[in-house]
């Protein structure tokens, strides 16, 4: 199944893909992820991130592109993917229709995790404490829902044109979440 997952910082689409990852059989790509491991072995694409990151806002789409081109490259993608964190805007979602077109993987569903904003603050609050991520202060966490307001939230009407949109409930613990989801992506099965 190829499959990609969206939602405002917050809703769970990293903790779900991480399991999904295991349900599915498939691997878990998360942009985040691919770019705070550039920003850790300190790469010139790192250190570009870095800051961009620090403040909340979105990495630039040619860096994004490129690295998601490599990824889905590999061989492992050939069984399916889950993609978590990308696209992040009409014109990365646009790209990812062309490229997934251009090696003949075209995307099944994408899940759309709907979560209320004083939740999406409170389990930022806790990853914060509990793990203490550059871009999870106050600041950054007001900065980052400003954004998925204004780039990502469009991506969702992007797939619902195209019958693609599954949308799921987030709020409830992982297990229920988690339940929702494998429902939902049911009837979307390629
Ligand atoms: P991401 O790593 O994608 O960060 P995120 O949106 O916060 O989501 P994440 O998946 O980590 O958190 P989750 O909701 O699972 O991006 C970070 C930055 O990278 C971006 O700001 C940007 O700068 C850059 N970037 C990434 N992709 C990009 C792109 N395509 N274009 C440009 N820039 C890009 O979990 C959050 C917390 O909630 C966790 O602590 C979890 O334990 C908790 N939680 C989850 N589900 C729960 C539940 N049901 N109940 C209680 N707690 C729950």
């Amino acid at each position: 199944m190829r499959l990609v997952f969206l939602g405002p910082p917050g809703s769970g689409k990293g903790t779900q893909a991480a399991r999904l990852k295991e349900h599915l059989n498939v691997p878990h790509i998360s942009t985040g992820d691919l770019l705070r491991a550039e920003v850790a072995a300190g790469t010139e694409l790192g250190l570009k991130a870095k800051e961009v990151m620090a403040r909340g806002d979105l990495v630039s789409d040619d860096i994004l592109l490129g690295m998601l081109e490599s990824r889905l490259g590999q061989p492992d993608v050939a069984s399916g993917f889950i993609l978590d964190g990308y696209p992040r805007n009409l014109a990365q979602a646009a790209a990812l229709g062309e490229l997934l077109n251009k090696i003949g993987q075209p995307l099944d569903v994408a899940v759309q995790m709907a979560v209320g904003t004083d939740l999406l603050v409170e389990r930022i609050a806790g990853r914060a404490k509990a793990e203490g991520r550059e871009d999870d202060t106050p600041e950054a966490v007001r900065k980052r829902l400003q954004v998925y307001e204004d780039s990502t939230a469009p991506v969702i009407g992007f797939y619902g044109k195209q019958d693609k949109l599954a949308r799921v409930d987030g709020v409830g613990s992982m297990d229920e979440v988690f339940d929702r989801i494998v429902k939902a992506i049911g009837e979307y099965a390629s």
